[in-house]
């Protein structure tokens, strides 16, 4: 299985919103054959590793694989279809696809065609694999990660906003491999005028998610990086409804760039749920990376939408400046928001702190 994960991964980038998986075959005690889900649309892991076993005959054999094979027509056949007909006898399966069209059927299938199912193996580290998936596909939201990079007292940013650089270079790395495994990343539009970043991946092998800017009045001057971007059809802009129709977003719009526009909720800010919802529904987003600052940072924590933080803690102290969730505003312990920390480790002289959601 721990094979399976590995080869999962390779799709990383390519198969979003779809699962990451990976399918191992073994026959007399021996690997026989691998396989993956390359990309979006494309041939499932199973069939993929079946398609591998060349000249093989599959009588018998096992499959490992992360994720339940399906029992549904989508882009491709039934994968358990394939299985029975290999005429293999056992299936070892990591989890049960969450997907509404098939949990537990694919696995009953099986069964019912007399081959031996063993479910829930190294299920944690499978679940972990395809939390993105998990979470999209029965919620229709993307999975949602927040990264700050801040001081020991909590700093994004000095009290003029410099924030160049609080955290080392090897922290600088590890954000490039987050936007290289997320959709897309989402900044506020002061961010995105002060840092001016192309948000882009560099310094790792990956390809670039979507750039989002929430710019509630279109007021990001022209000049800003995104918009010389050479891969502006993968930018969003993100405005409020009154703007939709305005002579910024038809610009926008004819220059090739992406014009979002969202209702104001309750407190006259941008729905982020609204947001994140059609980002899902309209650009097949299925996992998000927020970057900051300070004022997404508060909204995303305000709106209890915190999937996974992760915060690089350099060892600095800063004082009187901007902290990462200043406009998060509870008067109450019991608002806090509570999260659990699971995996902590040096990232070069910083720490780099993994949390997730509790609830
Ligand atoms: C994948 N790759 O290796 C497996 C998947 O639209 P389709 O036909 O590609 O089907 C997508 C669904 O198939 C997906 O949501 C998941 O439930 C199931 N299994 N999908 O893309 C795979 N095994
Ligand atoms: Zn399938």
């Amino acid at each position: 299985m721990k094979r399976a994960v590995t080869l999962a991964l390779k799709g990383v980038g390519h198969v979003s919103p779809n699962p990451l998986v990976g399918a191992v075959i073994i026959k007399n005690d021996e690997v026989v054959a691998e396989g993956w889900h390359h990309k979006f649309g494309g041939k499932h892991a199973e069939i993929d590793a079946i398609d591998n076993a060349i000249g093989i005959d599959l009588t018998g054999s096992t499959l490992v694989i992360n994720l339940e094979p399906c029992s549904h027509h989508g882009k491709t056949p039934p994968c358990t279809t394939a299985i029975i007909e290999k005429k293999f006898s056992k299936a070892i399966i990591g989890i049960k696809d969450p997907n509404p069209l098939i949990i537990g059927k694919g696995i009953d299938i099986l069964i019912n065609a007399g081959i031996e199912v063993i479910s829930g193996v190294l299920e944690n580290e499978c679940r972990w694999l395809n939390r993105f998936f998990i979470k999209h596909i029965t919620t229709e939201f993307p999975y949602v990660i927040l990264k700050a990079a801040q001081s020991i007292d909590g700093c994004i940013a000095t009290s003029k906003g410099e924030s160049r650089w609080i955290s080392g270079e090897e922290s600088r790395k590890r954000t490039h491999h987050l936007r290289a495994f997320v959709d897309a990343v989402i900044i506020g539009r002061r961010t995105a005028e002060i840092d001016n970043p192309t948000l882009t991946v560099r310094d790792v092998t990956g390809r670039n998610p979507y750039r989002v800017i929430l710019d509630s009045e279109l007021s990001l001057p022209q000049s800003n990086k995104v918009f010389s971007d050479n891969e502006k059809f993968k930018v969003i802009i993100v405005c409020h409804e009154n703007y939709r129709h305005s002579k910024k977003a038809e610009n926008l719009r004819a220059a090739g760039i992406n014009i979002l526009a969202v209702e104001e909720d309750e407190d006259s800010r941008m729905n982020l749920k609204e947001i994140l919802k059609s980002l899902y529904s309209d650009y097949r987003i299925g996992s998000v990376l927020v970057e900051g600052g300070a004022d997404i940072f508060s909204s995303f924590a305000r709106s209890n939408l915190i999937d996974e933080l992760h915060i690089f803690t350099a060892p600095k102290i800063i004082g009187d400046g901007i902290h990462s969730f200043e406009k998060f505003n509870i008067n109450r312990l019991a608002y806090a928001t509570n999260l659990k920390l699971i995996s902590s480790d040096m990232s070069g002289d910083d720490i780099h702190s993994v949390f997730i959601s509790t609830q």
